[in-house]
């Protein structure tokens, strides 16, 4: 499921770009923690600069907390699949850090003058490092920026190309940049109408016909959901307009976003706790298509476990992350209770239990067949069906008894062209466990 290609470059430090076929669901990558998304779009790419969570151990970082030592760039061309960049900055490589806190937080990136400029924030302060391309090498400034002290750097490049940076420290605070994106060149300024009881942090700015959005999680109650506030001025002032993302079913205390438009469609990108679902502050980032109002206001968006993108239908594709599912009779679980990296399977149990998986593109009529990673104890036969739970038949998939995994392959009974949707249908009265489903 993963292929690693290593290379290694140097500038100070090592660094080292890994390809990662990730699930091409939510999670986006499923070969570590990653939490805090901010995404950008570079030279025709997304690029995702996220925080890097990882589990504590002795002398490294504090256990029931973040513990952060380094930053990865993941980018991407059709939202699908995801190339690992690998490490582009490493607490040890931060020259005015004077104490290693296992603490690099939420980070943004942005193009200006030629450049990447790459905000992290740690030790209470914010760095700046800088590269020509968006994957690195980045090298950061010998001095953290002075005047702003706090996490979770947002930037914003206006039309006219001044830059501004907001963060969190309490309250939220911005202020405009200067031209060498490397000093404040206003005082900071609280920005006001915000709410003011509960967790604020994590401002992610952005503009869009006229309209100015600040965008950031706040724990209304006990854990975060996303809101945002808009304006007609960078620095304001805003008002609050709403909530995009309620309160993660999971109970996932932090939420984190950026928004980015690709290809003409908006995205919301977003984190939960999908591989760490007892502590959260193992992270896992996501992204789900976002719609605006006429008025310019943001429609709620829905977190799915199908997320983005097409998916090739000659790919392993993981049917558990689901679009739908039938009312009962359908569940999910880890695969492996002990390596929740490997991922999930999606249980069918009992007759016409279903689940619907979108947007997996079959290509020209050049199939012939379909594999089925699955296991049932009694045996059992699935139904795998176009577009709806009584479309055309693709093909009956039986499932011998037994308790280890197997491929089984069937022959197609119709042969799919172009981009549908895939549904799974259970035809007996007993359990089938699936784990992923792939056309050849
Ligand atoms: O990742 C550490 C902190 O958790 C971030 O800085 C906050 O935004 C929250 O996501």
């Amino acid at each position: 499921m993963k292929n690693h290609k290593p290379y290694l470059l140097a500038f100070g430090f090592f660094w080292m770009s890994v390809i990662n076929s990730a699930f091409a669901t939510n999670p986006l990558i499923m070969d570590q923690f990653t939490a805090d998304p901010t995404a950008r779009v570079f030279e025709g790419r997304v690029y995702v600069y996220p925080s890097h969570d990882i589990p504590a151990s002795p002398g490294r970082g504090r256990s029931n907390w973040f513990v952060m030592e380094d930053y990865h760039v993941f980018s991407s061309e059709n939202l699908t699949d995801w190339t690992d960049h690998g490490v582009i900055i490493n607490q040890t490589n931060v020259p005015w850090l004077e104490r290693m806190s296992f603490n690099m937080w939420a980070p943004d990136c942005v193009f200006k003058n030629g450049k990447y400029y790459f905000y992290f924030p740690t030790g209470g302060r914010i760095g700046v490092a800088i590269a020509d391309k968006p994957y690195g090498p980045f090298k950061p400034e010998e001095k953290p920026m002075a005047g702003a002290r706090g996490i979770d750097p947002g930037l914003l490049i206006d039309k006219d190309g001044s830059a501004y940076m907001f963060w969190a420290g309490g309250r939220i605070s911005g202020a405009k940049l200067k031209d060498n994106m490397v000093e404040l060149d206003s005082p900071p300024r609280m920005i006001t109408n915000l709410p003011t009881a509960g967790l604020i942090e994590g401002p992610f700015p952005f503009e869009r016909n006229g309209i100015y959005y600040l965008t950031y999680p706040h724990a209304q109650v006990k854990t975060e959901r996303l809101e945002y506030a808009i304006s007609t001025n960078a620095l304001g002032p805003y008002h609050q307009a709403g909530v995009i993302l309620d309160e993660a079913a999971s109970g996932c205390w932090t939420v984190h976003q950026s928004i980015v438009q690709y290809k003409g469609q908006w995205y919301l990108f977003y984190h939960d706790k999908d591989l760490s679902p007892d502590f959260d502050k193992n992270r896992s980032i996501r992204a789900d298509y976002m719609y605006f109002n006429e008025d310019g206001t943001i429609k709620k968006v829905i977190p799915t476990l199908r997320g983005v993108g097409i998916v090739d239908a000659k790919s392993k594709i993981q049917i558990s992350r689901y679009s739908a599912i039938s009312g009962e009779g359908v569940s999910v679980s880890f695969l492996d209770a002990t390596n929740k990296f490997e991922g999930w399977k999606i249980s069918y149990n009992g007759t016409n239990a279903w689940s619907q998986f979108n947007d997996v593109d079959f290509g020209g009529k050049d199939l012939h067949s379909v594999d089925v990673r699955a296991v049932s104890a009694a045996g059992g036969r699935v139904e795998i069906r176009l577009d709806k739970v009584d479309g055309p038949l693709l093909a009956r998939v039986e499932v011998g008894s037994g308790s280890e995994w197997k491929v089984v392959t069937s022959k197609l009974d119709s042969v799919p062209a172009g981009v549908h949707n895939l549904v799974v249908v259970q035809k007996e009265n007993n359990s089938v466990d699936l784990n992923w489903i792939g056309f050849k």
